[in-house]
Parts: structure tokens; C-alpha cells; sequence
């Protein structure tokens, strides 16, 4: 009985082997070679080898931080019991720490001292502490992949790149596209591109368009990648949130797609709306060969409104849907009266931003572009109520002012006031060329923000 048991035992492992032989000739060789390295990898990580640096080293493989079992409450919390098992296997890289499990369940967790004006405490990470993560790029020769969001060009660009990166070279990755919607001329919007870092003598070896969630755009953005990184490692940089993980994501996916079956495509940095998702640098073995692909902390730019928000905020003002356009009617002018014009109005959209209108002629719209759960809403300027008292957090700063006369019988847009870490702008356009006369008007925002009049982005 033992004898039959056992034959049939060694049968089925037979079996097995020979199935999973056959599996293995079915792959391409890149693929078995990548498992090779893999296994190499993991043996490296014996065990028998663990030290103590081993587990002081080990880091939450979504977001990058050291892992702890200590506090729950704290970025990097792995429970006592999967760190032992993860631990008795030498699975240093294979833990995902608490807060990540709950950002890629669409939770809002953060961990980044200062966003929405939470003070400090212990276990949060200064934006500093961020930062200070990318000092060694700028020492060491790589390619940099600049990542900005198209919604949020102006706000999200990382003016003093140079200071970060030193001389290395720059590919300007322009992601989120999709949101901008279908309409979209990418010739002319690349040439947009183009000229703004130019405008900021910004020398690129390239720029590509993509949609990281669409996949558009992708094959484009990584081949450009491979082409100018000449076996250095490569550094996904830019401001929080603006979607760096998720274009690593994306990109895993593509270079895979195209043989390179070293991207990894398990355990990859977690991306969430949360900004200061990625609070490490994030080493992924994506390349055949020499160079290492990182992933880096965003870097907190204090003007923009997604940093002023509370993560209760942002999870139910959901930033980051596609932009909706809505051009409020023109109303019955305040002065004089009788005329149609914006003239002696404010609009305010949403509770962060107004623009009192004090000069405009009639044939003058204000279009505004953004998420759908921002609302606009028109009042006299004469009737917006005065700051009150002991409320001074709550009021409204000047941060823009525009005055400009426009071309004389034109119509079309005219300027782009780009909120800030909003994803969205104000488009101000003549819808005709007859009626000519100066724009004035002043933008208010909440304390921080920062409202950039940019020339007109080609989008419809
Ligand atoms: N629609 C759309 N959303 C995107 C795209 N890329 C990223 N996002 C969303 O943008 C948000 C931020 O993405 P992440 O990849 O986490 O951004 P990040 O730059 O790594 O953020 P930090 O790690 O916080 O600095 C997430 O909600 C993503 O789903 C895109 O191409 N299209
Ligand atoms: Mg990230």
C-alpha cells in the first residue's frame, strides 16, 4: 500500500516536472532569464543571511518607508505576525505596510506633516524629510523623468528642477491626458509644452504626452526613456501626487508588453489620490542589465491646494476626475444697468477661489475648467459679505490680478488662470470680435494658494 502510495506520489511529481518543463520552454528566453536573476535575488535574501540590517532595511515595498510594528497609526505598520513569517522566509521586499493596503482601497491616509495644516506629530514625515530623499540624484549620473500633471501644469512643474537634478538629463512626462478630455490636438499641445520650458530655459531631451490609466501615450514616453538612459539609472521625479507611481505602473505594464520580462509587475509602488503616497525611494529592478529604476517621494509644493487640503477634504472634493467645462450665462451688468457684461460681479468657485470682476466688456466669458464637484457661483461684488471678525483664517487673499487690453477684433481665449493644485483653470475668452475694451479683475484664494496666468493651453 505504502509502495502504490509512494509510486504514485513520484508519478505525480513527475508529472509536475514534466508540466512545468514544458510551461518553461514555452517562455521566451528574456522571461527565463528575468527568473533566473529573480531567484538569484531572492537566495540573496537566505534566511540563513538574515541580519540585523536585513530587517533595520526592510521597507514597505507600496510607499518605501522602513517597516515597524509598533504603531498602527504610523506609516510603514506590519503586523507582528506577517513580519515573522515574511521574515522566517528572508521576504524583506515582500511587505506591504498598513496605510498602503488602505490607500490602494481608495482610503485618504496621510502621512505627511503639514498637509491640510496638521501639526506635527509623532510618525508623521516632514516635507523636508521628503525632499532631502532626492539630494543624491543631482550627484550621480542618471536620467531623470519628469513627471508633471496636465491638469495642473503651472502648479505642479517644479520651478528649480536644475537645484534637484543637477545636469542630468530631462524627459517631461506630461501625464493625465485622458483628463483633459477626448478633443485634445497633442501636436499643438507639445508645442505648448515645449515653449513653456522654454519660457523657463529649461533644456529636455524629451517630451511625451501620456495617460498613465489609459495606457496612451506609454509606448512613446518609454521608449524615449530606454533610448536616453544609455545604462543609467533612471529617476522618476515631481511634485506629490502628480502620478509618478502610477506612470512606473504604467510602464512596468509597457516595457513588459514590449519582451522586457524584467519589469516587475508584482509588488509595485502604490499609487492613491493621497499626496505623500511615496514617502521612500523606490528601487525597481526594471531593466536588463545595468541601471536601476527609482521611484521618489513627491515633493511638496505648499501653494498648491491639494497640500492646503485635509485628507477629509480631498476625499470628498474627489480632485482628479475629468475636467468639466462650465461657462456661467453673462449677467445684467451692475453698472451700468442694462448691459449684459461680468463687469461688477465675483464668481467664486467653490469656497477657495474668487475673481471679482471690476473691468470687462460684454462679449467676455469666463470658462471654468475642472472637477465636477467644484461648484461656481455668481454675486454682486458689492454684496460679498466683508471679512468678519476673528474668521481671518477662513478669508479669501488676493493672489492674482489681471489687466490687460485684448486684441482688438479677435475673439477666441485669451488667458488661463490655472489654480493650483486644483487640476483645473479659468479660461477667459471674447466670444466675439466686436466690443473691445481692458480686462480687470482680481483673484482671491485661500491662504497659500497660488493662481498662475499662463497663455491659453490648447484644449477645447
Ligand atoms: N485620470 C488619470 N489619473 C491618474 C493618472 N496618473 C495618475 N493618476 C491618479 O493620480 C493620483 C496620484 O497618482 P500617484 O501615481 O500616486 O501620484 P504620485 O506622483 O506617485 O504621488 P506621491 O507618491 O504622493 O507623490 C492617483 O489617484 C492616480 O490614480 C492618469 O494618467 N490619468
Ligand atoms: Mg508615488
Amino acid at each position: 500500500m505504502l509502495a502504490r502510495t509512494s509510486t504514485r506520489a513520484s508519478t505525480a511529481r513527475a508529472r509536475a516536472r514534466s508540466s512545468r518543463s514544458s510551461n518553461a520552454g514555452a517562455r521566451a528566453p528574456g522571461e527565463r532569464a528575468a527568473r533566473r536573476h529573480r531567484a538569484r535575488t531572492r537566495a540573496s535574501n537566505d534566511p540563513a543571511a538574515t541580519t540585523a540590517t536585513a530587517r533595520e532595511r526592510a521597507r514597505c515595498y507600496g510607499c518605501g518607508v522602513g517597516v515597524q510594528t509598533r504603531s498602527n497609526d504610523v506609516a510603514g505598520y506590519v503586523d507582528v505576525a506577517t513580519y515573522e513569517r515574511k521574515a522566517t522566509h528572508g521576504q524583506w521586499d515582500m511587505m506591504l505596510c498598513a496605510r498602503c493596503a488602505k490607500l490602494s482601497n481608495g482610503a485618504y491616509v496621510n502621512a505627511v506633516e503639514g498637509q491640510g495644516g496638521v501639526k506635527a506629530s509623532p510618525g508623521l514625515i516632514t516635507p523636508k524629510e521628503l525632499r532631502d530623499q532626492l539630494k543624491p540624484i543631482r550627484e550621480k549620473k542618471a536620467l531623470v523623468v519628469k513627471v508633471v500633471d496636465a491638469t495642473d501644469f503651472h502648479g505642479s512643474f517644479l520651478k528649480k528642477v536644475r537645484d534637484v537634478v543637477g545636469g542630468n538629463p530631462i524627459v517631461l512626462v506630461v501625464t493625465k491626458i485622458d483628463l483633459l478630455g477626448n478633443a485634445v490636438d497633442h501636436d499643438a499641445l507639445e508645442r505648448w509644452v515645449a515653449k513653456e520650458a522654454e519660457t523657463r530655459r529649461l533644456t529636455l531631451a524629451g517630451i511625451a504626452l501620456v495617460s498613465s490609466r489609459r495606457g496612451s501615450g506609454m509606448r512613446e514616453a518609454v521608449l524615449q526613456m530606454m533610448r536616453e538612459r544609455n545604462g543609467r539609472d533612471v529617476y522618476v521625479i515631481g511634485a506629490a501626487n502628480v502620478g509618478k507611481s502610477s506612470f512606473i505602473r504604467a510602464a512596468m505594464e509597457e516595457l513588459r508588453s514590449a519582451g522586457n520580462y524584467f519589469a516587475p509587475t508584482k509588488r509595485l509602488p502604490v499609487a492613491s489620490a493621497m499626496p505623500g503616497t511615496t514617502l521612500g525611494v523606490i528601487p525597481l529592478k526594471a531593466f536588463e542589465g545595468k541601471g536601476v529604476l527609482f521611484d521618489t517621494p513627491g515633493v511638496f509644493l505648499h501653494h498648491r491646494l491639494n497640500s492646503l487640503l485635509s485628507a477629509e477634504d480631498l476625499s470628498e472634493m474627489k480632485l482628479g476626475s475629468s475636467l468639466k467645462k462650465f461657462v456661467p450665462p453673462t449677467p445684467e451688468c451692475a453698472e451700468p444697468p442694462g448691459f449684459a457684461s461680468f463687469k461688477g460681479y465675483s464668481l467664486y468657485w467653490g469656497s477657495f477661489v474668487r475673481v471679482d470682476v471690476l473691468e470687462c466688456p460684454p462679449n467676455v466669458t469666463f470658462g471654468f475648467f475642472g472637477p465636477k464637484s467644484t461648484r461656481v457661483s455668481l454675486m454682486k461684488t458689492a454684496d460679498v459679505p466683508e471679512t468678519i471678525s476673528g474668521q481671518e483664517e477662513a478669508a479669501l487673499r488676493l493672489v492674482q490680478e489681471i489687466d490687460f487690453l485684448p486684441p482688438m477684433h479677435v475673439d477666441g481665449p485669451l488667458v488661463d488662470l490655472s489654480v493650483s493644485g486644483l487640476g483645473g483653470w479659468i479660461r477667459v475668452e471674447k466670444t466675439s470680435g466686436r466690443g473691445d475694451g481692458p480686462i480687470r479683475a482680481h483673484i482671491y484664494g485661500i491662504r497659500g494658494l497660488e493662481v498662475f496666468a499662463r497663455d491659453v493651453m490648447p484644449t477645447a
